[in-house]
């Protein structure tokens, strides 16, 4: 497996990611540190020059797997499932822009809080989020950039909680542009069992997010991390692991401690294989 690192490209008031301001900066302590890759999560990629980001990139030999989307939400309101039409189509405009961005950098986009918090009217939720998702994922399959659909906790939306809802929601859609971002930090509120909801998931699992109960770095809560990755390994997931996390005590600290406790589980799962 891949390990990336979140961090914003702009400030946010979305606490699990870490900004400072410094693009470069950032992308410098995540090669330093031995991150594979970072994803970036971007208000909105108008406002960005991918060659600029693409030169960063191959300068400290990162990846940059996923492009995350919730700030439009977070910080314009805009999403997919909206009562007002014009909202509606503002958030299918921001994601067809974030995917001709994403395209530059060969990263999947994800789906996650654009979709909205979901409404006392859930039928018409679901029929917004269905005909908005196809409009969204057709265009990404014309530019050959995957979505990823990531199931969040009730306590942030009423759409698309589990991992069983976002399998639904892609069935549905019927496009193998579509995939499942696991994130840990959700899984803990929501599935019966994490282990057994990433085996079910297996056949779209495209991405995952790593933060622990607290939603600190993986090893600072009680999620059992050894069993997820004991599991990841099992069923052959290669793939990313970005770590999404508070920057608790401080964003370096986090960073610096979850690859430390990443290196030291799959490391244990690679020793346990040999002997
Ligand atoms: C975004 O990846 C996420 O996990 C959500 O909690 C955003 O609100
Ligand atoms: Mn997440």
């Amino acid at each position: 497996m891949k390990k990336g690192l979140v961090i914003s490209t702009s400030p946010t008031r979305f606490a699990a990611v870490s900004h400072d301001g410094d693009l470069a900066h950032a992308f410098r302590s995540a090669a330093a540190f031995g991150y594979d890759g970072v994803e970036l999560a971007v208000r909105n990629p108008n406002s960005l020059d991918p060659a600029a980001i693409r030169q960063l990139a191959g300068e400290y030999k990162l990846a940059i797997p996923a492009i995350g989307t919730g700030q439009a939400f977070g910080e314009e309101g805009l999403n997919l499932t909206d009562p007002a039409k014009t909202v509606r189509e503002a958030a299918i405009e921001r994601l067809k822009a974030q995917t001709a961005f994403a395209a530059e950098l060969n990263a999947a986009v994800i789906i996650g809080l654009i979709r909205g918090r979901g409404s006392d009217d859930p039928e018409r939720d679901q029929a917004y989020l269905l005909e908005n998702l196809a409009e969204v994922a057709g265009n990404a399959a014309v530019m050959d950039v995957k979505l990823l659909i990531e199931p969040i906790n009730r306590y942030e939306t009423r759409l698309v909680n589990t991992v069983a809802d976002g399998m639904a929601l892609i069935r549905q859609l019927n496009t193998n542009h579509v995939l499942l971002l696991l994130d840990t930090f959700h899984m803990n509120i929501e599935e019966p069992s994490i282990c057994g909801s990433i085996v079910k998931a297996l056949p779209l699992l495209g991405h995952v997010h790593f933060a622990d109960s607290n939603r600190r770095f993986p090893g600072a809560g009680h999620i059992d991390f050894p069993a997820v990755a004991a599991t990841l390994d099992a069923v052959g997931y290669q793939d990313y692991i970005s770590m999404e996390m508070l920057p608790w005590p401080d964003a370096e600290q986090s960073a610096r401690e979850a690859i430390q406790y990443l290196n030291q589980i799959f490391n244990y799962q690679l020793q346990g294989m040999q002997s």
